[in-house]
Formats: C-alpha cells, structure tokens, sequence
C-alpha cells in the first residue's frame, strides 16, 4: 500500500504488508491504551482514508499487555466536560467507529488483556475478534459513574443482547475465555499470539475480491439498521452486482471445471 506515511500520527502506528493488509497499532501501551480526543482523531483520519488506498484487509493490534483502557479517564477528569462538550466528544467516536464498521474493508483485531468500557467499543467495531487467555471484557461504565458513549448501547448490545450488557453495566460483570465466546464477545479464542492469528485471518480475508468484502463488510451491518422488506431489496440490489462481477468469472470457472478447493471441515 503506498503512501501510508502520509499519516502523521502519535498514538496510532500504521504499516502496510505486500498482501494489502495493514496494520494499525495503538501505540500508547503506558497508558494501557486509553483513548484520548487525538488518539480519536487519528483513528477517523486512518480509517476514512485506508479503503480508499486499496487496504485488503487491516489488522486492529495494540502494545503492551492491554488492548484498551477506554474513554482517557483523566483528560475526561481535567477537561471538566459540559455535556454538550461530552455529546461531540461522543460524535467523533461514532465517526472513527462507523469508519470502522461501515468502511467496507474487513477489520479483524487482535486482542489482549483488557477490553474495557471504550476499548470493548472499539473492539465490537470490528468485523472479526480475536482473544487470548488474557483477554477481559467488561463495562465499569456504571462503577465509575459514567455510561457508554461509543456505540456500545448499539453493537455490544448487538453482539451480547440487552440483558447481558445491562447486567455488565451494572455489576461490572467480566467475561473471559470460553465464557467470553460463548456470549459473542469475541469469534476466536487461542492460546498464542492473537496478533499473528489477526494477520493469518486478514490475509485469508484479502483474498477475496474487494467488491465481496465492500459488501459482507458494509451491507450487513447497513441492513441490521432496516426493515426485513427494505433488507431483502437492499440485498437483491447488492448480490445483483457483487454476484455478476468479473473478478468472480474465474473462480465460478475454476468450480465448474472442479479444479477450484471444496468447502471441508479441518
Ligand atoms: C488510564 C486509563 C484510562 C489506565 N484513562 N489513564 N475505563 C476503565 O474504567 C478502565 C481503567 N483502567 C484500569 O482499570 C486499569 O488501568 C487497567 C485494568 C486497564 C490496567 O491496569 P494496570 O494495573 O496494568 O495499569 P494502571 O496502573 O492502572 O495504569 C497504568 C497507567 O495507565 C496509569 O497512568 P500513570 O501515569 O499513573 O502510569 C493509569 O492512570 C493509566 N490509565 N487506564 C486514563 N482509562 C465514550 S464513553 C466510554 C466510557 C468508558 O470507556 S468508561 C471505562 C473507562
């Protein structure tokens, strides 16, 4: 991917690899990954721009032994927020996000050690996640006093459904390992490095044509935000083009001539 050190970051680190896949790394691990405005900033300005510079897929990692704090607790503390500064604070969130989610390019993030508050928004942002043993999830919004303002109300209620998340919420509930799976938290969970797993999943990912991933990427999460008949058009419309595009012609060739792989089991 060319031109990624346009980026002039201080929180992120961004690279790319010869497959297309790009890595985003939070890169604040002394502060277990806390999410200040500008870490935000930088997040919308990575994820608005890295589709259209032909990203495959991207890989989420972070430094250190936590993936994200959440919301910086002490900018939030020392800036003293009115709530109409705290309402923008929370619509550049759902910009970055949205960026994420919405951007037609599979995020798959590698997770570990705690997945907290924001950092679980962030998290549930992505199309894939990958935990470890270390990895926890929760929600102290409620012990601290506050409540979500990065979409968790939206997809960790989307991924758990409303009663766990509201149970989180209030009792500080952590979910784990097995356990974490189970409740969807999180699709993988390995006893290595989630990272290298990430990279093994983007780049199985970016094999695909990028018109397939613009729309399992996109369209699904568009079509949650509709009604069933509204859904099933917009489905139509979508399969219609990505179902008769050239790059398809090939593999569609390769299976009728059964030289194309089947789908096995392990
Ligand atoms: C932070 C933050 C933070 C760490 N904001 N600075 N999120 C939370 O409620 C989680 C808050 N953090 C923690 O519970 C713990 O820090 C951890 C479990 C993540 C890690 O513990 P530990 O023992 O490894 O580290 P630590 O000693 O607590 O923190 C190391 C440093 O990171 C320390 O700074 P230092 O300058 O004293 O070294 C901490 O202050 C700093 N740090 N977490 C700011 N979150 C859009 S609304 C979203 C609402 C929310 O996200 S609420 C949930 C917030």
């Amino acid at each position: 991917i060319a031109k990624l050190e346009q980026f002039n970051l201080t929180y992120l680190k961004v690279t790319g690899t010869e497959d297309g896949v790009v890595r985003v790394v939070l890169s604040r691990p002394e502060k277990r990954n806390a999410l200040n405005a500008d870490t935000i900033e930088e997040l919308i300005e990575v994820f608005s721009k890295l589709p259209r510079m032909g990203a495959r897929a991207v890989v989420l990692a972070a430094e250190g032994d936590h993936f994200c704090a959440g919301l910086d607790l002490v900018e939030h503390h020392t800036e003293e927020r009115r709530p109409e500064d705290f309402m923008h604070v929370c619509l550049r969130w759902h910009e970055a996000f949205n960026k994420m989610e919405y951007g037609g390019v599979p995020v798959i993030v590698a997770l570990k050690g705690a997945v907290v508050g924001g950092g679980l928004e962030l998290a549930s942002s992505a199309h894939v996640r990958v935990a470890d043993q270390s990895t926890y999830f929760a929600l102290p919004e409620g012990q601290r006093g506050l409540f979500t303002g990065g979409g968790a109300t939206i997809r960790v209620a989307d991924l758990v459904g409303k009663a766990r998340m509201i149970d989180m919420m209030l009792t500080g509930r952590v979910y784990k390992q097995q356990e974490a799976v189970d409740v969807g938290l999180c699709q993988y969970l390995i006893d290595g490095d989630t990272d290298a797993k990430a990279m093994e999943l983007a780049r199985t990912a970016a094999q695909n044509p990028p018109l397939s991933n613009f729309a399992i990427c996109s369209a699904i999460s568009h079509m949650q935000n509709m009604s069933a008949l509204d859904a099933a058009y917009a489905e139509s419309v979508v399969a219609g083009i990505v179902n008769t595009q050239e790059a398809s012609r090939d593999r569609l060739e390769a299976f009728a001539n059964k030289t194309a792989a089947r789908v096995r089991p392990d």
